[in-house]
């Protein structure tokens, strides 16, 4: 009872936006009257559009979803460390919910900007993006109220910050004779968002579900079982598709409240880097905590079939696993040995836009929507 009271009084503070820290002049942190902040960076501008609508997921159920721009998760958008962001958020008139966005890659000062927006209304805040990593963007409800049916209902999307010298410089350690080793900057990449569904049997938010953390499925870019057409057999699953010798980057967010243990079955995670550190070189497993990121490279050395997961058991078999097949070089290929024809990446799995260092591959359509 108490934290209930506790969390209603929070709630109303924050609905009310009558912030009152003893010895602190809350007007200094008004957005409106700042001057901006000198950066080289470019100036880039997003948006982002409320829209609830019903999507079906792989197994035929349906979420009422909560999305920014039609899928789950939304867009995501890249930009480089030093950049000026200009984010701007449109609830449309036919929206029934109040939405609000909070990007994890901003600092400012939440309030006013994370704020209430209502059906039929915008609101336009700036940010200079100042570290690099895999930042979340998710929706706020009304003042914190009912955010987490807004973020597990689909209304995340991720935010990539590039590093502004790119993806080099990382010196690691070679476990084999202890020299210094570089990692390549160049890579092909691949971002795979996590989270999780807590939904009743039409598909609507199931908050005891959530507050017991006993979610119905769990999910990679949407999709639980969305990269496993072939253990699962999920329908129109496609898997991940590269070449013997391929370095790939892979960007990892989670969204749910889940951590996820992230590891590859058959690989090792070569280089990982949290915020602007190496984490590791040559582990088994990264784990990665709600609202958290990580940066993983992995350079696939033989052909095969590998399996990346959250090795949590409970999230692996509901849905946080997913299959890569790593074609040899030049003799019989593995994808054709499993039947698969089509071997361009799904679109949800590789960032739309490319960075300082991007390796290119073709892709080919896979949202949620
Ligand atoms: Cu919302």
């Amino acid at each position: 009872m108490k934290n209930t009271l506790a969390f209603i009084a929070i709630s109303a503070i924050l609905l009310s936006g009558l912030v009152y820290l003893p010895g602190v002049n809350m007007s200094a942190y008004s957005q409106e009257e700042d001057e901006p902040e000198e950066t080289t960076g470019s100036p880039v501008s997003v948006t982002y559009v409320a829209v609830e609508k019903n999507i079906t997921l792989p197994d035929g159920s349906n979420v009422q979803a909560l999305t920014w721009n039609g899928t789950i998760p939304g867009p995501t958008v890249r930009v480089t460390q030093g950049d000026n962001v200009t984010v701007t958020i449109q609830n449309p008139t036919n929206a029934s919910l109040i939405h609000s966005l909070d990007s994890h890659a901003s600092t400012i000062s939440a309030i006013p900007a994370y704020g209430p927006i209502n059906p039929g209304e915008n609101k336009t805040w700036s940010f200079i993006a100042t570290q690099p990593g895999v930042y979340k963007v998710h929706c706020e409800g009304n003042g914190v109220l009912t955010m987490d049916q807004h973020v597990f209902q689909g209304m995340v999307s991720a935010m990539i910050v590039d590093p502004a010298n790119g993806y080099e410089g990382y010196s690691t350690i070679s476990g084999i004779n202890g020299t210094e080793i570089e990692v390549a900057p160049e890579a092909k990449e691949v971002q795979f968002q996590f989270s999780e569904y807590y939904l009743d049997e039409n598909g609507a938010y199931n908050s005891k579900a959530m507050f017991e953390h006993n979610n119905t499925s769990a999910w990679i870019n949407g999709k639980p079982f969305g990269y496993d057409p072939v253990i699962t057999k999920t329908p129109n699953a496609t898997t991940l598709n590269f070449k013997q010798g391929d370095h790939v980057r892979f960007f990892l967010l989670n969204h749910g409240d889940w951590p996820v243990n992230f590891h590859m079955v058959g690989e090792s995670l070569d280089r990982i880097v949290d915020g602007s550190t190496v984490q590791g070189i040559g582990k088994q497993t990264y784990t990665i905590g709600g609202s958290n990121d990580a940066i993983v490279d992995i350079v696939f050395d033989l052909p095969g079939v590998y399996a990346f997961v959250n090795h949590d058991y409970a999230q692996l078999f509901k849905g946080q696993a997913g299959l890569v097949v790593v074609d040899p070089v030049d003799s019989n290929s593995t994808s054709g040995g499993l039947n698969i024809t089509d071997t361009r990446n799904p679109s949800n799995a590789i960032p739309p836009q490319t960075g300082p260092n991007t390796i290119p591959v073709d892709t080919k359509p896979y949202e949620l929507s």
